[in-house]
């Protein structure tokens, strides 16, 4: 490796295998109970805890560490409601007016989507994701940022398992497009929004769509060589 300033690991932490095996057998059996849920509570969640979430997504690894995201959150129901009807305008179009094609239709059919997003403004958060551009390690420079879907998708990930280790359900929702975020959430036009994250407990009698418990096995996903 070439000369550098380096940290010493002081904070790894060796597992015997057996604990091993246990701690990835049971951190499974915990992340398979999370569900995309499309029914929320209006019940509210203290804003430490979707901050303690997002300080676990902004560890994430990204391009030469330049962590180019921004986690606006969504709280205020003025704001709900101004995301809600921009979301639905879109949405609208997308299913109503079949701009999505019928192919994308179709292979939503069983998800039991629609142009209808009340979630928006019932659940008391919704996380807007953004990509940035450019910037740096440091915010306030202007450096060009690398990898930036991977990097977002890689926080977005450590973010909703954070939330679900928390307690909380989740939906991703991607209305599309979506530069009507930017300008309800004050972001500059040179981040991108990636995924709106909707937050909150699960409405009563919240369900998900049999659709999404079709799992592909191990050796589905898994090739070993
Ligand atoms: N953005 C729409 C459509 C949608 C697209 C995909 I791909 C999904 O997995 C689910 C929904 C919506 O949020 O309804």
């Amino acid at each position: 490796m070439k000369d550098h300033d380096a940290l010493p690991l002081s904070d790894y932490i060796e597992y015997p295998v057996d604990e091993m095996k246990s701690r990835s057998a049971d951190f499974y059996n915990d992340i398979k109970r999370r569900h995309t849920i499309r029914e929320f509570s209006d019940r509210d969640v203290p804003q430490e805890i979707i901050e303690n979430c997002i300080r676990a997504a902004g560890t994430a690894p990204s391009g030469a560490n330049h962590q180019p995201w921004h986690f606006a959150l969504i709280r205020s129901s003025d704001a709900k409601k101004q995301v809600r009807e921009a979301a639905e305008i879109e949405e609208r179009k997308f299913y109503d007016e079949r701009k999505a094609g019928e192919d994308w239709l179709d292979a939503l059919a069983d998800l039991g989507t629609d142009s209808s997003k009340p979630y928006l403004e019932t659940a008391p958060w919704t996380i807007a994701i953004f990509g940035q551009r450019r910037g740096g390690v440091e915010v306030g420079m202007d450096l060009k940022n690398y990898y930036v879907p991977e990097s977002v998708g890689i926080a977005t990930g450590f973010l909703i398992a954070a939330l679900h280790n928390a307690g909380l359900a989740t939906l991703t929702h991607t209305p599309k497009p979506m530069g009507f975020i930017n300008k309800i959430c004050g972001r500059p036009d040179n981040e991108k929004p990636y995924i709106l994250l909707v937050v909150g407990y699960p409405g009563e009698g919240a369900s998900y769509p049999k659709h999404s418990a079709i799992k592909k096995s191990l050796e589905d996903i898994t090739s070993v060589i």
